[in-house]
C-alpha cells in the first residue's frame, strides 16, 4: 500500500465505531423454527458479555444496542444494566422499545385506531427514555410493525395521522443530547400497508417530529433493485441521515453477515458518506449499527466477521480520491469516474488494518484469537449448565 493511502485508511479505521446488537448474541430463528446454540446468551449479562468479547478484540465496537423488553426487567433501575455493560468493557447504545410483542398490539402500536393503544405505546416510548437518560445512552431507536395486511382494512391517512401525532408527542420527551431514529420497512410483519414502508415517509414523519428526529436505515429493509446509496445520499444532504442498522441480503430482510452477498454496496453506501464529509470539511454523526441475527453460524464469529467487513470497507471507501472524482464527473468522463470507485474497492487495506491493530495493541486477527481464547467453549458449557439448573429449554429474546 502506498504510504498516502496507508495513512488515509488508518485516519479512517481511527474514527470508525459500529454498535453490536444484544439480539444478535441469543438463540435466534425464522418463524418455521430454532435451531439451538449451547454457546448462545441466555441473559442480558451473557448478551453484554459477549459483546465485550467482540471489542475487546475488534477493538471498535464500544457500545450494545439494547431492546427494552429483552433487556430489562420490569422496573430494574437502568443504571444496573449500564453498570453491568461497564464490566463487560462497553456502554448502553441505542435503546429499542418494543411495540410488535405485545397482544395489544395486534392491530398496531402508533398507528392502532384505539387512542388507549396509541396511549400505552407512547407511555412505553416515554418510559424508553427514562430508560436513555438512566443508562447514558444517545439514541432511541423505533421500529414499527404497524400496518396492515389487507386492502380496505384501515384507513392509510388516519393512521398516517396517528403517527404524526405520536412522534411529535414523543419528540418533546427528548433532552437535549437525545435523538430519536425512525426506522422503516417495506414489508413484514405487514404484508399490504407497512406505515413507514419506505425512506420518504420515515423522512416526513421524522421531520414532522422535530429536529431531534433522524431517519434509520436499515440495509435489509429495502427492494432487491433499490439504490441504498443514492437514499443515503439524499438524507445525509438534507441533514436526516440519523444512523444504520447493516446486514446483507439476498432476497428480503434475511439479517445475513455483512457483505457476505453484495460488500460493493457496502463499499458504496461509505463512499457516500466519506465524499460528503469530503465536501463539508467534516464527518456527519451517524450511529452506525449491526442489525443481524445469525441462526446457524456460532454468533460472536458472525459477529467478528461482520465488524472486519465493516472496518475493511469503511476504510476501502475513503481511500476514493475525490478531487479527481470530481474532475472527472466535471468532463462527464464515465470510465475514469467508474474506476476511481473500483480501484479503491479493490485495494488491499490489510496493512492499514494491521498497522491500525498494532497501534492500539489490538490481536492481529480478531476472529482468530476468538478461536483461540476458548471462550466460545467456556460459554457453552456455562451455559449449558445453568439452562440445566435454572429448569429452562434454549430460547432467546427474538424468533
Ligand atoms: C425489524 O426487522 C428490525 O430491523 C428492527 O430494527 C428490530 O428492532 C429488529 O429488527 C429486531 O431484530
Ligand atoms: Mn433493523
Amino acid at each position: 500500500m502506498a504510504p498516502k493511502l496507508l495513512r488515509r485508511a488508518v485516519e479512517a479505521l481511527s474514527t470508525f465505531k459500529i454498535e453490536t446488537p444484544s439480539w444478535g448474541f441469543a438463540d435466534t430463528g425464522t418463524r418455521f423454527g430454532k435451531f439451538f446454540q449451547d454457546a448462545a446468551a441466555i441473559d442480558t449479562n451473557d448478551k453484554l458479555a459477549d459483546a465485550g468479547q467482540v471489542h475487546a478484540l475488534t477493538g471498535c465496537c464500544p457500545t450494545v444496542a439494547v431492546h427494552v423488553l429483552w433487556d430489562f426487567q420490569p422496573g430494574q433501575d437502568p443504571k444496573a444494566v449500564a453498570k453491568l455493560a461497564r464490566k463487560h468493557g462497553v456502554k448502553i447504545g441505542a435503546i429499542n422499545p418494543n411495540l410488535f410483542q405485545d397482544q395489544d398490539y395486534k392491530w398496531g402500536s402508533f398507528g392502532h385506531n384505539d387512542p388507549a393503544v396509541r396511549a400505552r405505546a407512547l407511555k412505553h416510548c416515554t418510559d424508553s427514555v427514562a430508560l436513555m437518560s438512566g443508562t447514558g445512552s444517545e439514541y432511541l431507536s423505533l421500529w414499527f410493525a404497524d400496518g396492515t395486511n389487507y386492502p380496505g382494512q384501515g384507513s392509510i391517512r388516519d393512521r398516517k395521522k396517528f403517527f404524526e401525532d405520536s412522534l411529535r408527542a414523543l419528540h418533546a420527551k427528548l433532552g437535549p443530547k437525545q435523538t430519536m431514529l425512525v426506522e422503516y420497512k417495506p414489508f413484514e410483519p405487514a404484508f399490504y400497508a407497512t406505515d413507514i414502508a419506505d425512506w420518504g415517509m420515515a423522512f416526513l414523519l421524522a421531520k414532522k417530529a422535530g429536529p431531534r428526529a433522524k431517519v434509520l436505515v436499515d440495509t435489509g429493509h429495502h427492494y432487491v433493485a433499490q439504490n441504498i446509496e443514492q437514499i443515503v445520499a439524499w438524507l445525509l444532504d438534507e441533514d436526516m441521515l440519523g444512523g444504520f442498522h447493516f446486514n446483507d441480503r439476498r432476497y428480503a430482510d434475511d439479517d445475513l453477515t455483512l457483505g457476505s452477498i453484495d460488500p460493493y454496496q457496502v463499499f458504496r453506501i461509505f463512499h457516500e458518506i466519506h465524499a460528503f464529509a469530503a465536501d463539508r470539511g467534516k464527518a456527519p454523526k451517524i450511529a452506525y449499527m449491526v442489525d443481524q441475527c445469525h441462526n446457524e453460524k456460532p454468533k460472536i464469529e458472525a459477529m467478528i466477521q461482520t465488524v472486519v467487513m465493516a472496518q475493511e470497507l469503511f476504510a476501502k471507501a475513503a481511500l476514493v480520491d475525490h478531487e479527481a472524482l470530481r474532475r472527472a464527473q466535471a468532463k462527464n468522463n464515465v470510465v475514469d469516474a467508474e474506476l476511481l470507485l473500483k480501484q479503491a474497492f479493490f485495494t488491499d487495506v490489510a496493512p492499514a488494518l494491521a498497522a491500525w491493530r498494532k497501534a492500539q495493541k489490538l490481536p492481529a486477527d480478531p476472529l482468530a484469537e476468538h478461536r483461540r481464547s476458548g471462550y466460545e467453549k467456556t460459554a457453552a458449557a456455562d451455559r449449558r449448565a445453568r439452562r440445566k439448573a435454572l429448569g429452562l429449554g434454549h430460547g432467546g429474546s427474538f424468533a
